[in-house]
């Protein structure tokens, strides 16, 4: 009987869609490598349905959206220095995210979600100060190589 029951719960778990994630991302004065005012992940991968969390690990820290870009129907987002922030992921796309007091600074991330690139572009001409666009635009091309490699493993047309 009890041998039934967990059967039936399994195959209830398997059929139900991935649970979805909570990716953490910590706002740092300072990394592992050295590197000032940083996310701790700055090229996150996600999918729709995940939450992603900025936590104010160190000080004087925020996590916004920047306009216009972010996914058509993706609803923008602005936390208060050092205060946590969350959102849900509800559209696939590219997402930039800065701190504000350091983007210029190069305290961005790029959220990417389910293998979408079409926004690239919103991404490259968003009009995010210094070093931060600098890095936005190395973020878009390492999101692009990843995903190109992805699909080739699994292209038969070429
Ligand atoms: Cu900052």
């Amino acid at each position: 009987m009890k041998t039934t029951l967990l059967a039936i719960a399994l195959s209830v778990a398997s059929a139900a869609p991935a649970l979805a994630d909570i990716i953490e991302i910590e706002m740092l004065n300072k990394n592992e490598d050295g590197d000032r005012m940083v996310f701790s992940q700055e090229l996150i991968r996600a999918e729709v349905g995940d939450i992603i969390r900025f936590v104010p690990t160190d000080k004087s820290h925020n996590a916004q959206s920047v306009k216009d870009a972010l996914p058509e129907g993706q609803e923008p987002f602005r936390g208060r220095v050092n205060q946590a922030i969350e959102y849900e992921v509800t559209e696939t796309g590219l997402t930039a995210v800065v701190c504000l007091p350091h983007q210029a600074m190069g305290m961005v991330a790029l959220v990417v979600v389910g293998d979408d690139l079409s926004n690239a572009d919103d991404i490259l001409n968003a009009r995010v100060p210094g070093k931060g666009g600098d890095k936005l635009e190395a973020l878009v091309e390492e999101a692009k190589s990843l995903i190109t490699t992805d699909e080739s493993s699994t292209d038969q047309s070429s």
